[in-house]
Formats: structure tokens, sequence, C-alpha cells
């Protein structure tokens, strides 16, 4: 982070008799540039107005709920013109493209702007973060509501940055994933990606297959009642995301992940016998019966209904921990999937064991095993990327939320390591894997699985902070971003928190304020 050097700087900066500093704004993640306009605030009162101009989507109405529940202020919405004192403006510019925004500070105004609305609710998450913690509240606080003097120019490093729900091992209703793509949303995250069967349920009702959602969705790990969405629910999730700028992609995995399905439907099965649910935790014992024609009949009244309920370009098909198919069927499997997908005009994702299959054009894998350099398990990376694949970054030691941070985190698995705050942090998805450079790689992404987690705290409590680590790898620079920065910046937003009622880990390792 930037500090900038300035001769009277306010009580706030840190004491420097020869050249004291100011203390550059504590962002998550840290933009591409910001500078500090020494001595500058720009202080929101009860007369300023937030302008929206012409196509600025849903970055004002976002922004105004979130200020206005805080302060008590009014905050008109104007859709522009008047005085350019006292407001908060968000508009198009042909100067910034995709996601890139620019924030510019001053004594009257806050003035945002970028190419698409995209961009302009990016940097709304910027100047939510520039404001007092309490801004976050969901009732009124006390000021006063000042935001420091900067210039922010910023635009992401990679497209995806990504999370997963696992809404499969436990159910989590509508309003449990709206919550937490608001939390993700406030660090910039894009793709949600929601894991909607598994060997212990399957959450969505398919037209032509009740059963799938009504018997296999109706329990779960540890058994007891369970649930599914209904195609309006899906479709509301998809809306709120949207309403943030967040792609859903959907998964159905396959082919082992399976038992919910084949205990729904006898004929599903090579023996014709459906299995019973399954409550328990063991992975890679399910598998689709590769040689029936129903099993693709099934997979594309699935895949197909998805694809029309899904604005976004990607269905993913799990494709991971097949222990229970031979590796030539896995391959059949897979080349029989891919059209699927793309004749439902979608691109196909998968987990990096799809490598060893033949891939559509666009296909996405997303590398999820604990081998780095040229092991053996970076082998099916590798063919991926020479299939012409990219890849989403999902290292198990690294990005996995659902992992312990040390012997001591009461929920989650330790399969794969502990991984602490700075090991979610400190690792480039450009050099992980032998082969696969900054070209191949799309984006990040941090799947919390949920064997172990069933309340909004849980939730919480292992992807804050690890999820905004892994955000930061995402979206700045590599060469911005450093541990010993990055710790600060983490602690400060503890305090939003607290105020959004987040049931965050206080890592020992953070300096929390
Ligand atoms: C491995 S990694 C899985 C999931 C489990 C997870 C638990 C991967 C693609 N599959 O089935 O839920 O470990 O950490």
């Amino acid at each position: 982070t930037a500090l900038v050097c300035v001769p009277g700087a306010p009580a706030t900066a840190r004491p420097s008799a020869a050249s004291p500093q100011v203390a550059a704004p504590r962002l998550v993640p840290e933009p591409s540039s910001v500078r500090t306009v020494p001595g500058v605030t720009f202080t929101l009162t009860r007369a300023t107005r937030i302008v929206a101009g012409p196509g600025s989507g849903t970055a004002g109405p976002y922004l105004a709920g979130i200020l206005r529940r805080s302060t008590g202020y009014r905050l008109p919405l104007v859709a522009g013109g008047g005085a350019s004192r006292n407001v908060i403006s968000l508009s198009l510019s042909g100067r910034e493209k995709g996601e890139a925004y620019r924030l510019d500070v001053t004594r009257t105004a806050v003035r945002l702007e970028a190419g698409t609305a995209e961009g302009l609710f990016r940097g709304v998450q910027t100047l939510r973060q520039l404001l007092p913690p309490s801004v976050e509240a969901a009732t009124v606080q006390r000021g006063p509501w000042t935001v420091p003097g900067v210039r922010v120019e910023d635009s992401p490093r990679f497209a995806w940055r990504g999370t997963m729900l696992d809404v499969a091992r436990h159910f989590f209703t509508v309003r449990q994933v709206e919550r937490y793509i608001d939390l993700a949303a406030l660090y910039k995250i894009n793709t949600l990606h929601l894991h909607l069967s598994d060997d212990q349920g399957w959450r969505i009702a398919i037209n032509g297959w009740p059963r799938l959602a009504t018997y296999g969705g109706s329990t779960e790990v540890g058994g007891g009642k369970s649930g599914y969405y209904t195609q309006a629910d899906y479709t509301q999730i998809v809306r709120y995301a949207a309403a943030r700028y967040i792609t859903v992609m959907p998964e159905i995995d396959g082919p082992s992940h399976t038992n919910a399905a084949l205990a729904s439907y006898a004929r599903l099965n090579c023996d014709d016998k459906a299995p019973p649910l399954y409550t328990g935790t063991d992975v890679g014992f399910s598998s689709w019966c590769i040689a029936k024609p129903v099993t693709y009949q099934l997979l594309d009244d699935v895949l197909g209904q998805l694809a029309r309920l899904t604005p976004g370009p990607y269905l993913h098909v799990g494709g991971d921990e097949a222990h229970s198919t031979t590796a030539a069927d896995y391959a059949t499997y897979i080349g029989r999937i891919g059209p699927i997908v793309t004749g439902h005009g979608k691109k196909m994702v998968g987990w990096n064991e799809i490598g060893a299959g033949r891939l559509p054009a666009g296909s996405v894998a997303q590398y999820w095993n604990t081998a780095t350099g040229s092991e053996s398990g970076t082998q099916t990376a590798r063919e991926a990327v020479a299939q012409g694949a990219k890849v989403v970054m999902s290292p198990a030691n690294r990005a996995y939320l659902d992992m312990k941070y040390d012997e001591n985190t009461r929920l989650g698995q330790d399969w794969a390591g502990l991984i602490e705050v700075r090991d979610a942090y400190d690792w480039d998805p450009a050099t992980l894997v032998d082969g696969v450079t900054e070209k191949d790689v799309l984006g990040v992404e941090a799947p919390l699985w949920s064997e172990t987690l069933v309340t909004d705290d849980d939730i919480d409590y292992m992807a804050f902070p690890r999820l905004p680590a892994i955000a930061e790898i995402g979206w700045s620079p590599q060469a911005a971003r450093t541990w010993s920065d990055f710790r600060v910046r983490l602690a400060a937003q503890g305090p939003r928190w607290s105020a959004l009622a987040v049931n965050y880990y206080r890592s020992p390792q953070v300096p929390w304020p």
C-alpha cells in the first residue's frame, strides 16, 4: 500500500517529525492504484444526494439502501442535473471497460465512473469501505460520515472471482444464499457456483423427474429433513445475484457424487435397484450407469432445464472423485456430457479430472488438487490446458473454505491440511501448476463444502476472513499485494463484519482493532 508523504497531515496520520504520512485507506481487495489527497475529506450529510446516471443499473439503489439504513438520511436517488455539490455521482464513461472503475473523492463530491453498470457496482464496494465501519449497520448510527480524499483507479486481475456453496451436503435456504451473496459482493466476487447435487441430496426441482427433489432432496448429512429449490426459488437466487453483478453457475455432479439421484429412480442404476439415501460423508462410492441411455436422457433434461434458467455462460458437470467409475467409462462419460452442455448453448466446467476426457471448445477445468509444480496430481490440469481449456484455481490446501484454520477449529475438515489466513492468501494462481500460466488462468474460486456446516454463523466462520483473501488474489495485481500489508487491511474489516453481524474467525495472525 502506498503511503503518501504530506506536510501537515491530519491528526489520524501516523506521527513522524520529519515527514508526516497519511495512511492509505484499508481496502480489500487492494485496488490497482490509490492516491490519497492530503487534508481532504468528503462528509455525507442529511442533504447529500445520489446522482445515478443513465445505464448505472443497480449501483445507485444498492448504495442508497446501505447508506440510508445506517445514516438515517434520505439520500434521494436522482437521475442527474441540478447542483453538483454534496453529491455522490455514479456515471458511465467511455474511459473504462468491464469491471474497471475510477473513484474520485473531493471536498464537495464523490464521483464514481465506469464503462459499465457492473464496474460502478464494483466501485460502490470500494466506497463502502472508505466510509466508517458503522455504515454497514442495519440500524441508524451516529456519524460523522466522512470519506477520505482519494483517487482510485482500479480493474481486476482475473475475470473469474468465485465462491461455491455446497447446498447438497446441508441445504441452505434462498435467504441464506442471498445473505452469502451480499457478503461476497462486498469483496467484488462475481461468480456464485452452486453445488446442487451430491450423494446426500439433490436440491433442484426438475420437470419430468419429480423424485430427484422430493425424495433425493429429502435429507442431508446427519439425517433429518432437508429441502430443495423449486425452479422459481432458483430463479430468485439468479436474479438476486444478477442485481449484484454475480453470475450463478449451477453444478450437477457426476459420474460420482450421484447417490441421491440413483436412490430416487431405480432405472438409473445398472442393476435396476435403487440404493438407500445416504447421510454420511464418504466420497467416491456412487456412479452413474455409463452404459445406459437413460443416464443421458436424464442429464439432457436436467442440463437443458438449468441452461434455460441460467443466464450465465457455464454449466458445471462435476467430474471429481469418480473412484467407482473405470477410467474408460469416465472418458466415455466426459465425451458424452460435453456435447449435451454445448448443445444447450453453454460452456462446460468440471473439476480438474475432466482433463482426462475430451473437452469441447471453451471448457474450463477447476483445479482442486493439493499438488503443485509438476506432481502427478497436476497432470489433468495440464491435459485440460493442452486441449485449449482455461483453468479456475481452487487448490484445496489454499482455497477450500471448509478446511480448519488450526487443530482447535470446531467446524470443517482437515484432509487437505489446516488453512490459516496467511496460507489462504500467500500464493499465486499463475505459478501453482507447471504449464498452467497466467494466460491459462481464468481466475480463482473459494469453495465452501458443507458437510459440517449448518447455520449462517457456521458459513460466516469458515468464509471470513478467508473469502476476502481469495477475492483479493483474484482482483489485485500480484505485485501490489503482500501478506504484511494485507493483514493490516484485513484487520480493518473486522469492525465492518461486526456491524454486519458476521461471525468471523478472529485469527491470531491478524491485528484486529
Ligand atoms: C472433496 S474436492 C470434494 C468434496 C468434499 C470436499 C470436502 C472435490 C471436488 N470434492 O466432495 O465435499 O472434498 O473438503
